[in-house]
């Protein structure tokens, strides 16, 4: 029997049965996994998400957006520490991701905000975020909302 590929329906699958499993999802050759996220008080201060995009084609692709209906403005941030120690973040602009690569979004760098909440994230749901890309593909995942102080996808 020849083994499925890993397809949005699978992905959608594995969230609905619970496990921990990673959530991701593949359109073409771009795959986004391990996508997670932290519980927010109310919804006065902005999310944020955190995954991995990875390229599994020949040729690069550019991420140039981000849409949610959780949030009205979602943007890829890049957190910077400055010589004096200072962190501040702004946004990252398009990211072209090589043939091969895969680039993380993780606490402390990249990061998907999620500014103009428009609902608490609450530990236990999972909400859409939807990457878009150059060519016109779209990816889109459903986000784990881990506990507030989470870590990475496990927790
Ligand atoms: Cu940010």
């Amino acid at each position: 029997m020849k083994k499925p590929p890993y397809t949005k329906g699978l992905a959608f699958i594995l969230l609905l049965s619970g496990l921990s499993a990673p959530a991701f999802a593949d359109s073409g050759d771009v795959v986004v996994e391990n996508a997670w996220s932290r519980a927010s008080i109310g919804v006065n201060r902005p999310g944020a998400a955190y995954l991995t995009v990875r390229n599994t084609g020949n040729e690069a692709v550019t991420l140039t957006g981000l849409t949610t209906p959780l949030a009205v403005m979602p943007q890829i941030h890049e957190t910077k520490t400055n010589a004096d120690g200072v962190s501040s973040m702004a946004p990252a602009g398009e990211m072209t991701i090589d043939a091969g690569e895969s680039v993380a979004l993780e606490p402390g760098g990249l990061h998907a905000m999620l500014m103009k909440l428009q609902n608490p994230m609450i530990e236990g749901e999972t909400f859409p975020l939807t990457l878009t890309f150059s060519d016109g593909g779209e990816v889109t995942v459903e986000v784990p909302i881990l506990g507030i102080a989470a870590r990475g996808p496990e927790g």
